[in-house]
């Protein structure tokens, strides 16, 4: 039985129920205002918000210096398509290659345009460069994966909520078991025709699985090994929510420092989206270098809006505000102490099994089956508590903040989560 909310937020939400696809389910809050880590409801309760949009608001809402940036190019020049060249493009890719040093990237819109656009380059390099035969080409790609929700992408989804019914699909992809390097091998070794694997430096959707020490950088050799090319969807780790700039960084926190660490990992296709713009605008992008990049040739890919001039003012600020706010740093040291003052509580308690997560990417498992609605309910007190999270699949709850959150506030943050499970005990 579904509760009944305040009438103003209930007519809200009979409105989407009456106009609107149902593809979701929300949680039932009503929000109009966001500011930081906090976002309130229509009836003017204010909240913590645990989700950041799925890692898309890193910078925390309505950052004053992204929010500027797309006012002002917004007042002067939104689109002018690739037809012609604009002023601000080229200093984007210029400032995105050097931030992320790559040679060049290819700007889309959303997460799942950035994954088919990296699935195509894969493809082309494997026909043009590796002489894989034609329509051959194959994917290797990991079990409960979540890399968007287009039709080719669903198509190496094992998720079928997510692929029922949405048939015929796209066929050259492989699935191997996440975070296995035996099984990664055996595949690369017996299919000549490889031409990438694609992976998610943790699982995000999948309830915040984490790979053994370890496998990103086996993987790695693997594909330098076979000359398979490494792709990785950081469309959810990246941006500094991990507590590095990237999952498949060194150990360098802070975006940009001349640091002499070589990334742990560099992928051959960098995949990004979500917090590159701070949730202000979609933004996405895959970054390569020149020799896989340049398979790419006019008339062979695109999109109406991407690496607009407004996606790339609000993209460029956003990453600044990641660097000047040391935003990477403040996520490894606040997920730290989660995941401390969060396990004090697990010790002692029959709801939670475990805390698992990197910086502020974490999930906590619920004691009790994926199709209880434990975590659910859960997530419904924690609402009434004053925080906003939602479970991922079944028993799982992801919790990620906004990565400007203060200690004090994550501290505050944990003292109303405990609080919420304590009533399920
Ligand atoms: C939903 C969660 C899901 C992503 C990774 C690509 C995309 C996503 C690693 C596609 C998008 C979003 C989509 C949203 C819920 C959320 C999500 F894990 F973040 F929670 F679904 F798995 N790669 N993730 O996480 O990017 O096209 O959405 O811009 O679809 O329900 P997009």
């Amino acid at each position: 039985m579904q509760e009944r909310q305040s009438t103003n937020a209930q007519e809200y939400i009979d409105l989407e129920d009456r106009y609107g696809a149902h593809n979701y389910h929300p949680l039932p809050v009503v929000l109009e205002k966001g500011e930081g880590v906090y976002v309130w409801d229509v009836d003017g309760k204010k909240y913590f918000d645990f989700l950041s949009a799925y890692s898309a608001v890193n910078q925390g809402h309505c950052h004053p210096k992204i929010i500027k940036a797309l006012n002002d190019q917004s007042q002067l020049l939104t689109l002018t398509s690739r037809a012609f060249y604009n002023n601000v493009l080229g200093q984007y890719e210029k400032y995105m290659a050097e931030y992320f040093k790559f040679d060049m990237i290819l700007p889309m819109n959303t997460g799942a345009e950035a994954v088919e656009t990296a699935v195509k380059i894969a493809r082309r390099w494997a026909y043009q460069k590796k002489r894989i035969p034609e329509n051959q080409a194959q994917i290797v790609v990991c079990k409960n994966n979540f890399h968007g929700r287009t039709t080719t992408v669903i198509s190496f989804s094992n998720d079928e909520d997510a692929k029922k019914n949405f048939g015929p699909f796209t066929s050259g992809f492989i699935q191997v078991p996440y975070s296995d390097v035996q099984a990664l091998e055996q595949v690369i070794k017996e299919n000549p025709n490889v031409a990438a694997f694609l992976v998610e430096p943790i699982q995000g959707e999948a309830g915040v699985n984490v790979p053994a020490d370890g496998f990103l950088a086996e993987a790695r050799a693997l594909c330098d090994t076979y000359n398979v090319l490494m792709i990785c969807d950081e469309i959810q780790t990246g941006i500094a929510r991990t507590g590095k700039l990237l999952a498949t960084c060194g150990n360098c926190t802070c975006p940009n420092r001349d640091c002499s660490n070589t990334p742990e990992v560099k992928p051959d296709l960098l995949i990004l989206g979500k917090a590159i713009s701070g949730g202000v605008y979609p933004v996405s992008a895959v970054l390569a270098n020149k020799p896989i990049m340049e398979v790419i040739t006019p008339g062979s890919h695109g999109s109406t809006f991407g690496g607009n001039p407004v996606a790339a003012k609000v993209a460029m600020a956003a990453l600044d505000v990641v660097k000047e706010e040391r935003l990477a740093e403040n996520a490894d040291k606040l997920g730290n102490l989660f995941r401390s003052l969060m396990q004090d509580y697990i010790a002692q308690s029959k709801v939670v099994r475990l805390v698992r997560g990197k910086g502020l990417l974490n999930a906590v498992v619920i004691n009790d089956s994926p199709e209880s609605d434990t975590a659910w309910n859960i997530c419904m007190r924690l609402r009434d508590n004053g925080l906003l999270a939602k479970p991922t699949h079944g028993n799982i709850i992801r919790f990620a903040p906004p990565l400007v959150m203060t200690e004090a506030e994550l501290r505050e943050c944990v003292a109303i989560i405990v609080k919420t499970l304590r009533e399920f005990e």
